[in-house]
C-alpha cells in the first residue's frame, strides 16, 4: 500500500471518529480554479511581493498601485469557478452539519461561499467588499468594475478594499470564531497554505495544543508539517474529493 494510501486511510479514520471538524484553507485550495497563489513563482505582482502591496502604507503612498492590484484580482474572479476541492468541503459540511463543522479561510476570493459552504470564517476579508476610508460606508460591490480610484457614493472620499492588510488587525468576530472552532475541534484539516502568515498560521498550533489531529493537504511539506499527524501530499482538488468520498462510504 502506498504511503499516501496509508495516510488516506488514517485520515478517513480520524475524520470518522471526530465529534467536531475544523478546516483552515489558504490560496492553494483555489490554485486549481486558476487563482494565483501568493508565494509561488507568480507570487509577485508588478515585481512586488504581496507583503509590499497589501499594506496601509502602500495604500497611503500610492493608492492607484494598490487599487490596480485589487481591481486586477476582482476582474480575474469573474473568470474562475470553485473547484472539486471547494465542493468536497461543501459536502463534508452537509454530512457533519454546521454545528460540527467550521471552515476558516485566509482566502479573499469568495470561492468557498460560491461553492455552497455556509459556515465560512473569512479571516482576511473578501475581494467583493469595499469600505470608505472616511465614513461608515461598507458594501458588497460584487464583480462590478470599479474606478481606478473609486469614491464613496456617500461622502466622495476614497474607497479601499475590505481586506485585512499586513500590519492590520483581523476582524475580531471572525478571529474569535476561528479560535473557538480550533479550540473545540478533534480534527483540523490544513489545506493549501504555506502557514507563514500570522495570526492565521497560529491556529494550527492552538489545535495541536488541544490535542486535535492535524491533517495537512498540500503539494509539498510546509513549516506547519512538523505539527501535522497526517500529511496528504497532492492537489487539494484531487485529495479532498477522495477523502470525503471515503468518509461518506462509511
Ligand atoms: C496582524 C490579504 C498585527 C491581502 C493577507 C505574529 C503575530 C501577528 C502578526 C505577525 C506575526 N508575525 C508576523 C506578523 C506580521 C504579519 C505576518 O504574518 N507576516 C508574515 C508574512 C511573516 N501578519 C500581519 O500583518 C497580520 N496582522 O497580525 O496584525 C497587529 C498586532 C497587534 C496590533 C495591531 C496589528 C495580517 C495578516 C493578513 C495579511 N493579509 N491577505 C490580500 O489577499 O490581498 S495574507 C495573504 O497571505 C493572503 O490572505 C493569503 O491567504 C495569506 C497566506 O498565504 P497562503 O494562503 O498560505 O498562500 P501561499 O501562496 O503562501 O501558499 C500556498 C500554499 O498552497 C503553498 O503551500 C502551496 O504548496 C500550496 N498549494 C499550491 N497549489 C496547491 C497547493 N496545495 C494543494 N493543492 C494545490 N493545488
Ligand atoms: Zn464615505
Amino acid at each position: 500500500m502506498s504511503a499516501n494510501e496509508e495516510a488516506m486511510n488514517q485520515a478517513v479514520d480520524r475524520l470518522r471518529r471526530a465529534e467536531r471538524v475544523a478546516v483552515t484553507t489558504g490560496a492553494g485550495i483555489s490554485a486549481e480554479s486558476g487563482v494565483p497563489t501568493f508565494r509561488g513563482p507568480q507570487g509577485l505582482w508588478e515585481g512586488q511581493p504581496v507583503e509590499k502591496v497589501a499594506t496601509p502604507s502602500a495604500f497611503r503612498k500610492d493608492p492607484g498601485l494598490v487599487w490596480r492590484f485589487y481591481n486586477a484580482r476582482r476582474a480575474q474572479l469573474k473568470q474562475v469557478e470553485p473547484n472539486p476541492g471547494h465542493l468536497a468541503l461543501v459536502e463534508l459540511e452537509r454530512m457533519l452539519g454546521k454545528d460540527r463543522f467550521t471552515l476558516i479561510t485566509q482566502n479573499v476570493d469568495g470561492l468557498h461561499r460560491r461553492a455552497g459552504s455556509e459556515r465560512v470564517v473569512e479571516l482576511h476579508g473578501n475581494l467583493a467588499w469595499v469600505r470608505c476610508t472616511s465614513c461608515s460606508y461598507l458594501a458588497d460591490r460584487g464583480g462590478e468594475t470599479l474606478d481606478d480610484l473609486p469614491q464613496c457614493p456617500r461622502c466622495t472620499h476614497l474607497l479601499r478594499p475590505h481586506i485585512v492588510w499586513f500590519h492590520e488587525m483581523l476582524p475580531p468576530d471572525q478571529w474569535m470564531a476561528a479560535e473557538s472552532a480550533v479550540h473545540e475541534c478533534n480534527v483540523l484539516l490544513v489545506v493549501g497554505t504555506s502557514a507563514v502568515v500570522y495570526p492565521a498560521a497560529g491556529l494550527i498550533e492552538v489545535a495541536r495544543q488541544r490535542r486535535a489531529a492535524i491533517i495537512e493537504v498540500n503539494l509539498t511539506s510546509t513549516v506547519a508539517s512538523d505539527l501535522a499527524d497526517i500529511a496528504l501530499h497532492g492537489k487539494s482538488g484531487e485529495i479532498l474529493p477522495r477523502l470525503v468520498a471515503r468518509y461518506k462510504a462509511g
